[in-house]
């Protein structure tokens, strides 16, 4: 099916520049080899220029849960586009912005009900770093610094989600620019739990090296701990069965901050609209981004427990700004028009619900992938999998990457898949059909057959 494009874009993607965009997260000079180009997108589906109709597989970037170009979403910006692009948010406010938070309010955890508009969610996490620091010197703790995050973890990439984040690679080449902060393990087990279905049964001891590090660092020197309640970039590791619980135990035992970094995991990826209600575990912040408004303009949040909220707003003195932190875009009319039209698409479609529902069946079509060439892992909970590859000899990440291009460029159903060091990411819009899943594992698995 050739989709109408707006005017001349097919036509210029032949003849298009691609030196002037440095592109993020991206190997340019192969990329630019090579190129891929996405240029329209509706439902499960995206267009390439030429009209070639690719599957989406992951959502986008694990964040267009409700599938593209969803038309009150549209309408939505469109209107507010035309009534108020932009209003500031310093000392002066729109009406929106409070409709906004308190539609996230109502679908966070119980007491979680304080909400805080960013960007991004490297902004999110930067933010809820600051919020914990203010916090502990709100209560006169102000030597509780220390940041906890854990190995493996992805926390953005501005500075302080940089340092907590646990990937070596994005951590190297700016180093001790934060100091005071440090690591738990990563729970990726395979030797006890590789092809687990859904939370694996292996690990909630690795909760205890939290209280080796408090230990080492002393509870009064400690801030908090960011964890992603399921790890998305590093490859989809999934929480033992009683790790969260544990950690949220050593948290309150030494007066931590707990952080849930749910970017990926919140609004519906798990089939409940955050991670916490999933897990039955409620940190003290949740930071989020991507779905919030389904991605249709950039948008980050950190929830807060009322009481952190309520120690850092109560300290300052009447008539004083009492957190100085904030970005210009903070709760953008736009974003808060998206987000308030997605939300309500969310509840009316049942697509948290949905995602639970359909989960069984994405669980069990995945694992038909055991047997396919190069797996060595299959991991999942809710509408979202791993699926690892054997590296190959000398070339780490590269099959992935080979697997990647394949499932674009397949003459039969191409699908849109992610891929990190050697793991496979899916995470399909909440809308997916059954078909559709079935479409992607055919595809990946022909794919991998035809990989060295
Ligand atoms: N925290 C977590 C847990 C994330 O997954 C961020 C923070 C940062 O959000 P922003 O909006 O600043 O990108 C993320 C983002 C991938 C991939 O394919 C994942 C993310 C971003 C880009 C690619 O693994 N997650
Ligand atoms: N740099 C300068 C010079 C600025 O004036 C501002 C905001 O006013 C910023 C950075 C931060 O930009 P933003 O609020 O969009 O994060």
């Amino acid at each position: 099916m050739r989709l109408e494009l707006p005017p001349g874009q097919a036509a210029l993607a032949g003849e298009l520049s691609l030196a002037e965009w440095w592109m993020p997260f991206t190997a340019n000079r192969a990329f630019k080899a090579a190129p891929r180009l996405l240029a329209k997108a509706a439902g499960m589906y995206y267009w390439t220029p030429d009209g070639r109709q690719i599957l989406d597989g992951c959502a986008g970037l694990w964040c267009v849960n409700a599938g593209h170009s969803r038309a009150p979403i549209v309408e939505a910006i469109a209107r507010q586009a035309q009534t108020m692009a932009f209003a500031p948010a310093f000392n002066i406010g729109h009406p929106l912005a409070f409709e906004a938070a308190g539609a996230i309010a109502r679908i966070a955890p119980a007491g979680l009900d304080r909400v805080f508009f960013t960007n991004s969610g490297s902004e999110a996490v930067d933010t809820a770093l600051k919020m914990a620091l203010a916090y502990h010197r709100a209560r006169g703790e102000a030597s509780r610094r220390i940041i906890i995050g854990r190995e493996r973890g992805y926390h953005g990439v501005n500075f302080g989600g940089t340092a907590a984040g646990g990937i070596p690679g994005n951590r190297k080449h700016f180093p001790s620019l934060v100091n005071g902060v440090d690591h738990i393990r990563a729970t990726h087990d395979p030797a006890r739990n590789a092809f687990s279905r859904g939370m694996p049964a292996h690990g909630a001891e690795f909760a205890d090296e939290l209280e080796r590090l408090v230990a080492l660092h002393d509870a009064t020197n400690i801030a908090a701990l960011i964890v992603e309640p399921m790890a998305g970039s590093a490859g989809v590791l999934i929480p033992p069965l009683g790790y969260l619980e544990r950690l949220r135990a050593i948290c309150d035992r030494h007066g931590i901050v707990l952080i849930f970094d749910e970017v990926i995991s919140g609004f519906g990826r798990l089939g409940a609209p955050f991670a916490a209600q999933r897990f039955g575990v409620t940190p003290d912040l949740i930071t989020c981004a991507k779905a919030i408004n389904n991605a249709a303009i950039p948008m980050g949040a950190v929830l807060a427990r009322t009481g952190i909220h309520d120690a850092i707003v109560g300290a300052a003195p009447a008539g004083q700004i009492e957190f100085l932190h904030g970005y210009t875009y903070s709760a953008h009319p736009m974003a808060c028009a998206a987000l308030l039209a997605a939300q309500k698409l969310y509840a009316d479609e049942g697509l948290f619900e949905r995602a639970a529902q359909l989960a069984p069946y994405f669980e069990e079509a995945l694992h038909s992938l055991r047997d396919a060439r190069h797996v060595i892992d299959i991991r999942n909970l809710g509408l979202v999998a791993g699926i690892e590859l054997a590296p190959r000899a000398g070339s780490a990440g590269a099959r992935a990457l080979e697997a990647h291009i394949g499932c674009f460029n397949a003459e039969r159903n191409p699908a849109l898949v992610r891929f990190t060091g050697d793991i496979l990411a899916l995470s399909p819009p909440l809308i997916v059909e059954r078909s559709q899943i079935d479409q992607i594992v055919e595809t990946i698995r022909a794919v991998l057959a035809g990989i060295d």
